[in-house]
């Protein structure tokens, strides 16, 4: 079975809790039951983890490295700074898709610039909890799943 590895970057546990007009009102938990539904329908074996520590991040983006078929992730604000990150992400060779739950392309400049955008697939901004469930499509598409009838 595939296995799609979903990570949230800093501040993300406090979603549904503030600024439901900018990042919608599902908590964090209730995008995760979203994603295993899906999940079932495509055969796929998912992992969610959050840190709000980019250190922990890097260790768990390296623990994917021989593990997981691909990695989702809203790296929060460490999307528009965070070398590190990227390159961690580029270290496991593992095909990323990038989300958003906000149109990053819309809001301040300084949230323009994705460094992590030049290493992913793909990125999907702009389509709240929603947009978890469109990467996980996005990545299926891109980790054969070794099963003709699928
Ligand atoms: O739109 C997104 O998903 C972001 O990655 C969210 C980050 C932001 O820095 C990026 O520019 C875009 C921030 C996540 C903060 O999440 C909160 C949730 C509820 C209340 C406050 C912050």
């Amino acid at each position: 079975m595939r296995k799609i590895t979903i990570l949230n970057g800093p501040n993300l546990n406090m979603l549904g809790i503030r600024e439901p007009g900018v990042y919608g009102k599902e908590s964090l938990a209730a995008i995760e039951l979203l994603v295993r539904k899906r999940a079932e329908e495509l055969n796929i074996s998912v992992s969610f983890f959050q840190t709000n520590h980019e250190g922990e991040m890097i260790d768990r983006i390296h623990s994917s490295y021989g593990n997981d078929d691909g990695i989702i992730i809203n790296p929060g604000a460490w999307t528009h700074y965070s070398y590190a990150i990227r390159d961690a992400l580029s270290a496991v060779s593992l095909p990323v898709v990038e989300v958003h739950l906000s149109n990053i392309h819309k809001r301040e400049a300084f949230r323009h610039v994705s460094v992590v955008a030049p290493i992913a697939v793909g990125q999907i901004a702009g389509f709240g909890a929603l947009g978890y469930v469109l990467a996980l499509d996005a990545i299926a598409g891109q980790v054969p799943s070794g099963d003709s009838k699928a």
